[in-house]
């Protein structure tokens, strides 16, 4: 038997992190852990914060174009959402020993990234419905199966936004069923929506298992429940369906439905335009960057006068 006294604290330590994993623990903030654990997951959350707030402003630009006032409530009440998801997110990153200051700089600095799909424009109000429908309904298949990822702060805020996506899911799908039901141009304006809106969906979910560098050591430490092509393939067999009951069709001449598997088969995936985004070339980063920046510069006044008022109030305690 080891002699506790000669073993070196780190591999005690490391043992007992590894113990409460395969126990399916979670693990939290004060708890000892590898510091490229804590990096995986600082990096994962934080990407998944700047997309919650960055994921606002292709839809922030159709709200005063709303086509009702029942549709604009929605709207934003949809829209505020997605700020409170980079709220929670900010602040279960924060447990991991970064200032939400120091992500905001790494952000327009371009060091830290956020999901591709956010810089597509929204050119139609159908556009609302299909970013609803898809990268709500991408974002909830990942997001679900993050509710049982190991790191306790992200799998709590996980629960709450699964919650608040489902809805924004279905006020998307409601605003595509009701197009399709509408005149031949409200049609086509929907199944254009579907066109362009279609695989950089599918690109959400990251590169192939086999090209993604992080998925195997990510699983390993259960930070990633499933991987990037498990997820994929969930999404396309739920929507496809979905697509179908209301009569869109799916922009993939190479679509098959095995009977054997019950699943689909897709045509390939442009993986040059994913990097091609991913990298800032898409056709809306620039746009989207200078706007975070420019308003975040606005806000900073806001900031400062909280801080001090903080700062006081601790003085006066
Ligand atoms: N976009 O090895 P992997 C939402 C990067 S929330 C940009 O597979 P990983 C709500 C990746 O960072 C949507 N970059 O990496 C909403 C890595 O680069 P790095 C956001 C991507 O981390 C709806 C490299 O490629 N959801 O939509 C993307 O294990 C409507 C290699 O990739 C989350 O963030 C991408 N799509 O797996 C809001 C969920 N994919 O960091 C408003 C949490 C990959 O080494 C309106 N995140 N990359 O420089 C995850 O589950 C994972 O981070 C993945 C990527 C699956 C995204």
């Amino acid at each position: 038997m080891e002699d506790i006294l000669t073993t070196p604290i780190s591999q005690t330590a490391l043992a007992h992190f590894e113990a409460r994993l395969q126990n399916d623990e979670k693990i939290e903030p004060k708890d000892w852990m590898p510091e490229a654990y804590r990096k995986t997951v600082l990096r994962q959350m934080m990407q998944h914060a700047h997309s919650e707030v960055i994921g606002m402003q292709p839809e922030g630009n159709w709200v005063l174009r709303a086509p009702s006032l029942r549709a604009k409530k929605i709207l934003l009440a949809k829209i505020q959402d997605e700020g409170g998801h980079g709220l929670y997110l900010y602040s279960a990153a924060e447990t991991l020993g970064m200032d939400r200051t120091e992500m905001i700089q790494l952000l327009h600095e371009q060091k830290a990234k956020y999901s591709s799909i956010f810089n597509y424009p929204a050119l139609t109000w159908a556009d609302i419905g299909a970013i609803g429908w898809l990268v709500d309904g991408a974002a909830i298949v990942n997001q679900v199966s993050l509710q049982r990822t190991s790191y306790g702060p992200y799998a709590r805020a996980m629960v709450r936004i699964c919650k608040e996506e489902s809805f924004h899911q279905r006020q998307g799908y409601e605003i595509m069923a009701t197009m399709m039901k509408g005149t031949p141009e409200q049609q086509a304006m929907a199944q254009d929506a579907m066109n362009r809106w279609w695989w950089p969906s599918l690109m959400m979910f990251g590169p192939h298992d086999a090209d993604s560098p992080h998925t195997e050591q990510s699983m390993e430490w259960k930070i990633k429940r499933e991987s990037n092509d498990r997820l994929r393939q969930k999404f396309i067999d739920k929507t496809i369906d979905q697509a179908y009951v209301i009569g869109l069709t799916i922009p993939d001449k190479d679509l098959k439905f095995n009977e054997e598997t019950k699943s689909y088969s897709i045509g390939p995936i442009n993986w040059d335009e994913f990097w091609s985004v991913v990298k800032g070339n898409g056709p809306c980063n620039k746009q989207r960057m200078t706007h975070h920046i420019k308003y975040h510069e606005e806000g900073r006044w806001v900031r400062e006068a909280l801080e001090a008022f903080a700062k006081k109030q601790i003085e006066m305690n």
